[in-house]
């Protein structure tokens, strides 16, 4: 085997190795999220059932932003209203410039939806899933 072929093998080894590492849906306790306008990033995470769980919240937006998990076959209609107050689970709100980090007890299995309560930004799009998996 020439010297270059066998370097692509190794290469392509590691890269399998890294790919496998950091497959992102393996649940956590620790979450980071970042607020911008109007997203979340990331927009999808997977936590264990019961569990408590750490949330650093950072908004690096220009207004204020929400982290709202519905309750369990909650979802948002058209728009986050005054309706939808009863269906949260666990929300905080983030002041633009400041990071937050809080602690929730993770809900039973099942997929919550996540949303941005402050007014206008769910049909902005900020919208995304929190996938919680039995420990
Ligand atoms: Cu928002």
């Amino acid at each position: 085997m020439k010297k270059s072929a066998f370097l692509l093998v190794i290469v392509l080894a590691l890269s399998l190795i890294l790919a496998a590492c950091s497959a992102g849906d393996a649940p956590s306790a620790d979450l980071k999220v970042e607020f911008t306008d109007f997203t979340f990033n990331p927009n999808a995470f997977t936590i264990p059932a019961g569990r408590e769980i750490t949330l650093v919240a950072a908004n690096a937006g220009a207004v204020m932003h929400e982290f709202v998990i519905m309750k369990l076959g909650a979802t948002v209609g058209d728009d986050f209203g005054d309706e939808d107050e009863g269906n949260i689970y666990w929300e905080i709100e983030v002041e633009p410039g400041e990071s937050k980090t809080v602690t929730f007890t993770a809900p039973e299995a099942g997929e919550y939806q996540i949303v941005c309560g402050t007014k206008g930004h769910f049909v902005a799009g900020m919208v995304g899933s929190l996938t919680v998996v039995a420990p």
